[in-house]
């Protein structure tokens, strides 16, 4: 039976489909994203130990040491939780993988002016869902743009397999892994309004440059996700989340992926 698409239209699921990526415009409001901002800023002048511990010495020059990403705040947060539970983001998941789907992480970046970004990287090379993929659903809660650290995709590499990273570059990346793109491809920047959501394929490869402003913050919400259908997952995602909040456990994949498990060894995400 064919699947009946409820909330993308044709072209924007053949664009997901083609390009690996997909831009939704205006799925929260902006009263949603006021009351987002205004909880991570709440929760940004206390440590979270595990999740969120800022460096709030005066000697610290880093901008990111200050204002680190938060990790899984749906795990601490109830707003956080509904967020990433967010009924528009859940109805395009729907239509993505055409069956349900399940939230497995969500993280905060407030990439303030300055920060570091984040090298180029495939997420099911950590998060390790199958059968099937991860997609990433990133909200911008600020407008994002190539000046301020704004997303960047390779278009078309969720066709490339995970592959093992190289070694980033710590001085323009906080993050210390790097998956160069194929040859004659390039990363091209993703410009978005305050409360679009880009979603993207799990084997995508995608990073940020640097927050270049000097006073423009870029916060974006983003969060994991995978089929319901899926039996496996990476140890660091559990439980996940049914559309109604209730949780799900899959069998932890124990999966090396192409670096084998030293490498996770020396990594652990
Ligand atoms: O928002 C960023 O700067 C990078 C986020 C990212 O690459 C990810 O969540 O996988």
């Amino acid at each position: 039976m064919t699947y009946q698409l409820a909330t993308l239209t044709e072209e924007q699921k053949r664009q997901f489909e083609n390009e690996g990526f997909l831009i939704v415009k205006g799925l929260f409001t902006s009263d949603q994203l006021e009351d987002i901002k205004s909880e991570f800023k709440t929760l940004s002048e206390n440590s979270v130990p595990g999740y969120f511990e800022p460096d709030i010495s005066p000697e610290n020059s880093d901008p990111l040491k200050r204002y680190p990403r938060v990790m899984h705040p749906h795990r601490f947060n109830e707003k956080a939780k509904n967020y990433m539970l967010h009924e528009p983001v859940l109805q395009v998941l729907h239509d993505l993988y055409e069956e349900e789907a399940l939230a497995a992480q969500s993280m905060f970046y407030y990439k303030p002016p300055g920060a570091r970004g984040q090298a180029l990287h495939q997420d099911n090379f950590y998060l390790k869902v199958e059968p099937g993929n991860c997609i990433a659903a990133w909200t911008a809660v600020d407008a994002a743009d190539e000046n301020n650290g704004g997303l960047l995709v390779v278009p078309k590499t969720h066709d490339y397999d995970i592959v093992c990273p190289d070694a980033a570059d710590a001085k323009e990346s906080f993050t210390t892994h790097y998956v160069k793109p194929p040859k004659d491809q390039k990363a091209v920047p993703v410009v978005m309004d305050a409360g679009d959501v880009l979603f993207f394929n799990g084997n995508l490869i995608h990073g940020s440059y640097r927050n270049r402003t000097q006073d423009r913050f870029r916060r974006a919400f983003i969060c994991h996700y995978a089929n319901a259908s899926a039996t496996q997952i990476g140890q660091h995602y559990q439980p996940l989340y049914r559309p109604d909040g209730s949780e799900v456990r899959l069998i932890e994949n124990p999966d090396g992926g192409p670096c084998g498990v030293e490498f996770e060894a020396l990594y652990p995400h």
